[in-house]
């Protein structure tokens, strides 16, 4: 008998708090470089407050936690209530933990010891959270009141602030906000080699699980099941207890949403032949997430109006990797992809005019609103986009961008192009006189219940160019073999009947 194909190639694995305690070192690196720029004396701590665990409203229902990203970066610790803080002279490590109820073991399971946490996260001392004020004070405070950094500033993205530690006895001591958030910020955005690691992984799980979805979408099936067999293989082969983000799993005119999925679109359309698929979906492992789309007919075979979309935007895809390296700006990149498609378009006929001037009128903006962009990491959108100093600009699309950064070798960006046929966008359009003569009106009117199509992959900058973590099929032909189930990566045989004779871009 023969043995049934393994239906997946990856394990999860070992994870290392070396990855935290190396993360640690660059920020108390980073601080003691600050300080000592700015003539300030080289001594505080930094001190956090991880996450907190939550009920559902008003009921005992308790949601699956998930550690407050910051604390993860520093930490990687999994349990809720716990505190953590670092010693800028020393580099020492010390966590909090709550102590906890008796009936908690009843209920919750055993009552870990502080030793479990000391070798678990592998930090230099544990005490409980309510010794924070006497452990701070008896341990660094032989030079008066040791000077605490805690966290708070603003999130770029969602215009939300972090909340900075609190504990009993805290009025005793110095307290600086505003410091630590923009040093601690920009250290997540530079990835170390095992960040990256983990990011590739999660990259690997979820390009594995996006291809298997693929091959089983059929019309007549519902949007949620995609969705959940993107979730059974993510957590049943990789490990992946949590997703980076809420799956969204659109398709026909449903994919120009571009945040469908949400509660009150929840993925439950049925799957119709000849529609196009737009799935977004990303797994996150020990914190780290991946952020993918996949876009293809769900039948298996790109008509010729789904071959020219998502050719204009493959096309935009593969010219912005083609050019990211260090010193490369965003925002050039951003209109690299947009002048891109607007070509396309042109050549299809569906609009026309000089490209420079619809550049200059940001008719990109009405196909594609939202960012070419994000950085990624613990966060799907990962923070540090808009340092101190950088103004978010303005115009259509543009303000749309979660970052206008120059690249710098270590950093992770996703490269998402996307064409869509928005109404809420293409009748103010038509309506106005300046934009409206650049469409063919007539040719839009075939694409009116088209969706659209995203490609979104995920982009890590290294010293002379970039990396693609992500492994999909991406070419019309890739997609069409997989789904009709050749093995990802493509054999050479199967390369060769498929590619009608064209050269293969290396
Ligand atoms: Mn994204």
């Amino acid at each position: 008998m023969a043995a049934a194909p393994h239906p997946s190639s990856v394990a999860p694995p070992e994870v290392t708090m070396e990855l935290h305690a190396g993360n640690r070192d660059r920020l108390v690196a980073a601080l003691r470089a600050h300080l000592s720029a700015s003539a300030r004396p080289l001594h505080g701590l930094v001190l956090l407050q991880g996450g907190e665990e939550r009920t559902r409203y008003c009921t005992d229902h308790l949601e699956l936690f998930r550690q407050e990203s910051y604390f993860a970066y520093l930490f990687g610790v999994q349990e809720p209530g716990l505190y953590g803080a670092i010693d800028i002279v020393s580099g020492q490590s010390i966590l909090f933990a709550p102590r906890l109820p008796a009936d908690y073991a009843v209920w919750m399971g055993e009552i870990k010891p502080l030793s479990y946490f000391k070798d678990k996260y592998k930090v230099d001392m544990v005490f409980y959270v309510d010794e924070i004020a006497q452990v701070l004070q008896d341990r660094f405070g032989v030079h008066g009141k040791p000077l605490l950094f805690v966290l708070y500033g603003k999130n770029t993205d969602s215009g939300n602030y972090s909340k900075p530690a609190s504990f009993e006895g805290m009025e005793k001591f110095d307290s600086d906000s505003s410091t630590l958030h923009p040093i601690l910020t920009e250290c997540r955005v530079i990835k170390s080699d095992m960040e990256i690691a983990l990011i590739q992984y999660a990259n690997d799980v979820s390009s594995e699980a996006h291809i298997e979805v693929m091959r089983q979408a059929r019309p007549g099936m519902k949007e949620y099941q995609l969705e959940s067999i993107f979730l059974h293989h993510v957590y049943m082969y990789g490990g992946c207890r949590y997703c980076s983000y809420t799956c969204i799993c659109a398709t026909g005119e449903n994919s120009s949403v571009l945040h469908y999925g949400h509660a009150a679109a929840p993925n439950d359309r049925t799957l119709n032949d000849g529609d196009m698929a737009l799935m977004d979906m990303g797994a996150e492992y020990h914190f780290y997430g991946s952020d993918i789309t996949c876009s293809y007919p769900i039948n298996g075979k790109f008509s010729n109006n789904q071959t020219i979309i998502y050719n204009a935007v493959l096309r935009a895809h593969n010219a912005v990797i083609t050019h990211m390296w260090p010193g490369v700006n965003w925002m050039d990149m951003h209109k690299l992809a947009e002048q891109t498609i607007l070509e396309s378009l042109k050549k299809e006929r569906i609009i026309h005019g000089d490209v420079t001037d619809m550049m200059t009128q940001r008719l990109g903006s009405v196909f594609m609103p939202h960012g070419l962009g994000h950085l990624l990491g613990i966060d799907t959108h990962d923070p540090g986009g808009y340092p101190e100093g950088l103004e978010r600009p303005k115009e259509p699309g543009l303000s749309s961008l979660r970052t206008i950064r120059e690249l710098k070798e270590g950093m992770v960006i996703t490269v998402e192009p996307g064409c869509y046929f928005i109404d809420a966008l293409l009748i103010p359009a038509r309506d106005d006189p300046v934009s409206s003569k650049f469409f063919n009106w007539e040719e839009i009117e075939k694409y009116k219940r088209f969706g659209g199509v995203r490609i979104e992959s995920d982009v890590y900058v290294t010293a002379h160019g970039c990396k693609n973590l992500t492994n999909c099929p991406r070419e019309t032909w890739e997609i069409e073999a997989v789904m009709a189930g050749a093995p990802w990566p493509l054999r050479a045989s199967t390369e060769k009947s498929t590619n009608n004779g064209l050269p293969k871009a290396s």
